[in-house]
C-alpha cells in the first residue's frame, strides 16, 4: 500500500432524494419544485425523463445497502426530502416518511455503515416556492422547524447533520443563469437568496445546538471551485479573487468564520446589492458556525479579467468583474466536458488548514459523470478504469494535503449509484454500481471492486 489514510477514514458515497428516491409522487410526499417544472416543461430536461423515473431507492433501499456493505462503505450521505417529511412544506408531519427514513437510517447502521443525514439538496417544496422560497424570511423560519423536525426525529442515531448541499447552486440554477426553477434572472433577488439560505443554516444550527445530542455534529457541504488566474497581471489576479468571493467564500466564510468577507460587502455596497438584513442577524451567524465541512470538489475555475469594462447601466451581475477561459492544454473529462484537476482538492485543502482554522472537513463528492458508459462493458461488467485513475488521482492529493496536516476525514464519491440528475437526467453516469433504468437492475463496475480493496486496506 502506497497510500495508507488515518484510520477511521471515511469511505463512502453521496446521493440525494430527488435523485434517488423515485416514489416522487408516492408514499404521501408532497409536490416540490423539481416535480412541478418537470410536469410544466418536460422538454427541458434530457430526452424528456424527469424525477419519478429514479433509481427507485425507496422501494429497493435494503438490497442498496447491502451493497454498500459489499463495496466496504462505512459511511453513506443521502437527503431528507422536505416535501415527503412534511408536504408542503409545513404542518402536518408523514408518518410514511418518517417510517422509510427511520427504516434506511436502521438499516445502515445494522451494517455499521454510518449515516450522513442532508437537510436540503435542491428540492424545495413547491408550496414554499410559491410564497418566495428563500427570498422570503418566513421560508426560512419553516426551513428551521422542519430541520428541528428532523433533529427530534433521527438525533438519537444520526450523528452527521448537513444543513445544505451546494447553496450557491440554487443561487446560480434559480436567480442567475436560469438552468433552475423558478427561472429568474436577477443579481439582486440571487444575493438575497444566497445570504437567506445562509441566516437559515444558522438557525438551524442554533436549533440543533439546543438538543445538546452526544457526539453529534452538524455541517454543510460547498462546491468549493478554486479560482486560478490566468496570469499574475493584477487584472487577472482581482479577477480571480472577485470570483473566489462570490462562488466560494460566500458560503464558506459565513458558515466556518461566521462572517462575510469585507471585500464582498464592499462590492456589494458600492453596487448598491447589499441584501436585506434583520436585527440581529449578525450575532446570530457569528455564533453558529459549522462543526464540519463537507467538500465538493470536480474542476476549478479558470479566470481572467473582463476584456471590456462592463457597461455600467446593464443590470448587475457577479460576471461583471471575470471571465472564465479555458486553459489551453487543461486535461479534460472528455465525457461531460469538465476539467480534472486533481490538484484543486489539495489546494481546497490547504486553504482550509492556513485560513479556515483547519476545520474538520471531507471530500463529500468527488467524481466522474461519463455519457453512454455502456460502450465500456467487457465480459458483463462497465470496465470503468478511467472512473479508478480519477478517483486515485484525487486521493493521492488528498493523502498529501493529510500529510502536511489538513484535518481530512473521508471520501465519498458521488455516487453509489447511477442516478438521475437535476436537468440532465440519466445522461451523465457516476455510481459505482450502474443502474438500468428499465429494469432498475444493479450491476458493479470495476471501480466498485477497486473502492471495496481501498476500504479494506484503508489506503491503496
Ligand atoms: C453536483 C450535485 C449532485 C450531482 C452532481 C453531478 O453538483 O451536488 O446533485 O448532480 O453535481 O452533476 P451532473 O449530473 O450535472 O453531471
Amino acid at each position: 500500500v502506497d497510500y495508507t489514510f488515518p484510520e477511521g477514514f471515511w469511505w463512502g458515497s453521496a446521493t440525494s432524494a430527488t435523485q434517488i428516491e423515485g416514489a416522487a409522487s408516492q408514499g404521501g410526499k408532497g409536490q416540490n419544485i423539481w416535480d412541478y417544472w418537470y410536469a410544466k416543461e418536460p422538454n427541458r430536461f434530457f430526452e424528456g425523463v424527469g424525477p419519478e423515473t429514479t433509481s427507485n431507492f425507496y422501494y429497493t433501499y435494503q438490497e442498496d445497502i447491502k451493497r454498500m456493505k459489499e463495496i466496504g462503505h462505512n459511511t453513506f450521505r443521502f437527503s431528507i426530502s422536505w416535501s415527503r417529511l412534511i408536504p408542503g412544506g409545513k404542518g402536518e408531519i408523514n408518518q410514511e416518511a418518517v417510517q422509510f427514513y427511520n427504516r434506511v437510517i436502521d438499516e445502515l447502521m445494522a451494517h455499521d455503515i454510518e449515516p450522513f443525514v442532508n437537510l436540503f439538496h435542491f428540492d424545495m417544496p413547491l408550496e414554499m416556492q410559491e410564497i418566495g422560497g428563500w427570498e422570503n424570511r418566513e421560508v426560512v423560519d419553516l426551513f428551521v422547524e422542519y430541520a428541528n423536525t428532523c433533529f427530534e426525529l433521527f438525533g438519537d442515531r444520526v450523528k452527521k447533520w448537513f444543513t445544505f448541499n451546494e447553496p450557491i447552486v440554487p443561487v446560480e440554477g434559480g436567480y442567475l443563469y436560469d438552468f433552475h426553477y423558478p427561472n429568474v434572472v436577477d443579481a439582486k433577488r440571487a444575493i438575497q437568496v444566497g445570504y437567506n439560505t445562509m441566516i437559515a443554516n444558522a438557525k438551524s444550527i442554533k436549533a440543533f445546538r439546543f438538543h445538546q445530542f452526544d457526539e453529534s455534529q452538524i455541517g454543510v457541504i460547498l462546491n468549493l471551485t478554486p479560482s486560478y488566474p490566468r496570469s499574475q497581471n493584477p487584472a487577472d489576479l482581482k479577477a480571480s479573487q472577485i470570483a473566489d468571493l462570490f462562488f466560494n467564500r460566500s458560503f464558506l466564510d459565513p458558515a466556518v468564520l461566521g462572517k462575510y468577507p469585507q471585500e464582498l460587502i464592499k462590492l456589494l455596497e458600492e453596487h448598491g446589492h447589499l441584501p436585506q438584513t434583520e436585527e440581529g442577524d449578525a450575532v446570530l451567524m457569528e455564533a453558529n458556525t459549522v462543526d464540519l465541512l463537507g467538500v465538493n470538489y470536480y474542476q476549478p475555475r479558470r479566470v481572467k479579467a473582463k476584456d471590456h469594462l462592463p457597461n455600467p447601466y446593464s443590470p448587475f451581475m457577479p460576471d461583471w468583474f471575470f471571465d472564465n477561459y479555458e486553459m489551453p492544454g487543461r486535461k479534460m473529462n472528455k465525457y461531460r466536458g469538465w476539467e480534472i484537476y486533481e490538484k484543486g482538492i489539495y489546494d481546497i485543502m490547504m486553504n482550509l488548514k492556513e485560513n479556515y482554522g483547519n476545520i474538520e472537513s471531507f471530500v463529500s463528492e468527488n467524481g466522474m459523470g461519463v455519457q453512454d458508459e455502456g460502450r465500456f462493458i467487457q465480459d458483463g461488467i462497465i470496465e470503468d478504469d478511467y472512473r479508478i485513475e480519477f478517483i486515485k488521482g484525487h486521493l493521492q492529493w488528498l493523502h498529501q494535503a493529510i500529510e502536511e496536516g489538513c484535518n481530512a476525514k473521508g471520501y465519498h464519491l458521488w455516487s453509489f449509484m447511477d442516478n438521475w440528475s437535476w436537468m440532465n437526467a440519466y445522461k451523465n453516469r457516476y455510481g459505482f454500481f450502474s443502474v438500468d433504468i428499465e429494469t432498475k437492475e444493479r450491476k458493479p463496475k470495476k471501480s466498485a471492486y477497486f473502492i471495496k480493496q481501498v476500504a479494506d486496506k484503508n489506503g491503496f
